[in-house]
């Protein structure tokens, strides 16, 4: 790939409105979304929307929960386990604990033939008319079973047509593939990549398994780039969207990652999903059982934050089980087991998914419309610091509202909340003199409230009594924010946060987040206006190792 290859932003797609493969080989135009100046900063990545992309690449990420921000309040995904083989080793990995690129550590309840796959796809598309995707990733990697993965795809295509296929590979084998993956209209590929340094891979891949044999150390590190990249290419080049994942390993590849975003973003990648590694002794993985840790809240931040201009971010990953059902953290695979879907009177209807689908549109764009006309005031002139950005976490169970009781929430969402430009701003040139475009002033900030991740915490509220231990480790989730918004609170939990320097909030019950968070803001820089409080940064939070899965029965 010549240095002159341009990335597909969805900043880039708007502008001219080009196909993926017709933009992956023109001269660098130095874009992004939302550039400000010149300097590329992309802003929108997941969280664009229709306006921000030509209709058909909207089509294909505008009900895919991964590929759009929004998207995942409202549409479903789920997963069959029919690729249980792989073709390489990674360090994080340890199969029986299910495979660390897709999904959070913990068993596949049960592998599947093609034939249930196809089975259980049908099955839960009748009774979740908003699962609008479907995915194989794993537990092993799907291309390295390549029969199981293609005939499960050739059935769905066949059978569910309104139903968009995806998959997540190491890519190895992904260049040998592409022709296939083309054929069934698989047109969601995740490509697992952490590192375009063999030096770096080393560290990560003890081997790989290639032309019938296995490869260790640099070399094998290099020849999974070199297939990685290639593959990548060709993906972009047949207008096939891809995301890259890659997993954060501190003291490893968290600079590296930055590289990474870069020569991504060079081959057309329209997403980058920068996860934690997720490492406990108790996985049993080869990083798990020698120490290396995961990163902190702030230390994925400050990554992600880094990557900002370069590939577009993904922030709102799950890090889900390869046979997860339902919305992107909920979890609804128990219901979907063989024995009971043999119970079931599956009714696959098109007309009724459509129908369904329709009335979500709606609501969906109502929240678009709230968070549009929340997101439009301009900057105060309060002589509060205008730079002060902080984080916000809020308990909701969807419709994008603050509508959850603290007790009942087993993840926050974390918003970032302050001034920015607006998105797609662009400097023109000073007034009346003639001059380089980017060059003038800059126009007016507007309040922004970002979504920048999710924290899942233990649930507070069990059998409908609050329980104090898990206080804490609730408190240490959110630690980096300064407020928690909250349909409702007890008093002790309330006193809790508060001592620790987290204001709970409970005011703005059932508004929209953005609204909220703002509204909360704006109070807040008006208490530092009056003298009433002194701003005071926040620590370090953390990230929770897996999900607490317990926690779905528990609340209800
Ligand atoms: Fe599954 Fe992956 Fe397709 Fe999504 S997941 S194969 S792109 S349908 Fe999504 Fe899950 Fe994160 Fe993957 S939240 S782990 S990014
Ligand atoms: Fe495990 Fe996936 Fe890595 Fe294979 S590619 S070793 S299944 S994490």
């Amino acid at each position: 790939m010549s240095s002159t290859t341009a990335f597909v932003s969805i900043g880039d797609l708007r502008k001219g409105h080009q196909a993926l493969s017709e933009v992956i080989e023109t001269p660098e135009t130095g874009g992004g979304c939302g550039t400000t100046g010149g300097e590329g900063k992309a802003s929108c990545g997941s969280s664009g929307g229709a306006d921000d992309m030509p209709p058909e690449i909207w089509e294909k990420v505008k009900n895919h929960p991964c590929y759009s921000e929004e998207a995942h309040h409202h549409y479903a995904r789920m997963h069959v386990a029919v690729a249980p083989a792989c073709n390489i080793q990674c360090n994080y990995c340890n199969r029986k604990y299910d495979c660390s690129n897709e999904s959070r550590p913990g068993v596949v309840s049960q592998k599947l033939t093609p034939d249930q796959a196809v089975k259980k796809v049908l099955a839960v598309a009748s009774e979740i008319p908003q699962m609008t995707v479907l995915g194989i990733a794993g537990p092993g990697d799907s291309l390295a079973n390549p029969k199981k993965t293609f005939d499960t795809m050739r059935m769905l295509h066949e059978q569910a047509p309104d139903i968009k296929l995806c998959l997540s590979t190491n890519g190895l084998a992904l260049p040998a593939q592409v022709d296939e993956i083309c054929k069934y209209n698989i047109d969601h590929v995740t490509i697992t990549i952490n590192m375009v340094d063999p030096e770096i891979g080393a560290r990560i891949y003890p081997w790989i398994f290639w032309n019938h044999r296995r490869v260790t150390g640099v070399e094998a590190a290099r020849i999974l780039h070199e297939q990685q990249m290639k593959g990548l290419e060709m993906l972009t080049a047949r207008g096939v969207l891809t995301k890259i994942n890659s997993v954060l390993i501190p003291g490893i590849n968290d600079e590296h990652l930055i590289e990474v975003n870069r020569e991504v973003k060079k081959r057309g990648a329209f997403l980058h999903n920068i996860m934690p590694l997720i490492s406990e002794p108790e996985h049993g993985t080869w990083f798990g059982l020698n120490g290396q840790r995961g990163p902190s809240a702030q230390e994925l931040k400050a990554v992600q934050d880094a990557c900002a201009g370069g590939a577009n971010l993904m922030r709102h990953c799950r890090q889900c089980r390869a046979d997860a059902v339902g919305l992107l953290g909920e979890d609804r695979s128990e219901e979907f087991t063989l024995d009971k879907i043999e119970e079931m009177a599956v009714v696959y209807d098109l007309d009724r998914r459509k129908a369904y689908q329709d009335k979500v549109e709606v609501e969906r764009q109502a929240q678009v419309d709230a968070k549009r006309s929340a997101l439009a005031a301009n900057e105060a002139d309060d002589g509060v610091d205008p730079d002060m950005k902080v984080l916000v976490a809020v308990a909701t169970e969807g419709h994008g509202k603050v509508n959850q009781h603290f007790g009942h929430a087993t993840e926050f969402q974390i918003f970032e909340v302050g001034y920015v430009e607006p998105p797609g701003a662009v400097r023109l040139p000073p007034e009346g003199a003639a001059g380089r475009l980017g060059s003038g002033p800059a126009p007016a900030r507007v309040l922004s409230a970002t979504f920048v991740g999710h924290r899942r915490v233990d649930l507070y509220c069990q059998g409908g009594y609050g329980e104090d231990e898990q206080l804490p480790s609730i408190v240490s989730a959110i630690n980096d924010c300064h407020a928690v918004l909250v349909a409702k609170i007890g008093a002790c939990p309330k006193d809790e946060l508060k001592a620790a320097g987290i204001e709970p909030v409970d005011q703005y019950a059932h508004e929209y987040i953005e609204k909220a968070a703002l509204s909360w803001f704006a109070d807040y820089r008006k208490r530092i206006a009056d003298g009433v409080l002194v701003h005071q940064p926040r620590g370090d939070a953390r990230i929770r190792q897996g999900a607490y899965t317990g926690a779905a029965e528990a609340a209800a």
